[in-house]
């Protein structure tokens, strides 16, 4: 390689050099991380769905986070409720065909249809 070849590939290399030196350094990319994480862990609260199909709450048991909503949504010919079980210490009222309730969740309850007892289901609030 003569002279001049060398002044052709030496300012490539140079410029390499120079974007490696000044690119984040492994700190600043642990840094990224980890405040990506943080925003993972408070992830604003979801709306959850439970369809009334067939005489059944589905899904059955839903897992979720403290403080999502749950939307109920019947899609039955008959009417339904959500009514909390075995207390019945609220209830959503009478949901007419194709209408919805929803409501907030903190807690893990059980909960079922007053107008058909044997429709039953679980709201899991997960860790
Ligand atoms: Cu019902």
């Amino acid at each position: 390689m003569n002279a001049r070849g060398i002044r052709k590939v030496l300012p490539i290399w140079a410029v390499s050099l120079l974007f490696l030196s000044y690119g984040p350094s492994l700190e600043d990319k642990m840094a990224t991380t980890k405040t990506s994480g943080v925003e993972i862990a408070v992830a604003p609260p979801a709306i959850d769905t439970v369809i009334i199909k067939g005489m059944v709450f589905i899904p059955g048991d839903l897992h979720l986070h403290k403080g999502d909503t749950v939307i109920w949504i019947n899609k039955d010919i008959v009417p339904h409720n959500i009514t909390d079980f075995p207390d019945s210490k609220w209830t959503s009222g009478t949901l007419a065909m194709n209408s919805s309730w929803k409501m907030k969740v903190d807690d893990t309850f059980d909960y079922y249809c007053s107008i058909h007892p044997t429709m039953k289901g679980k709201i899991t609030v997960d860790p």
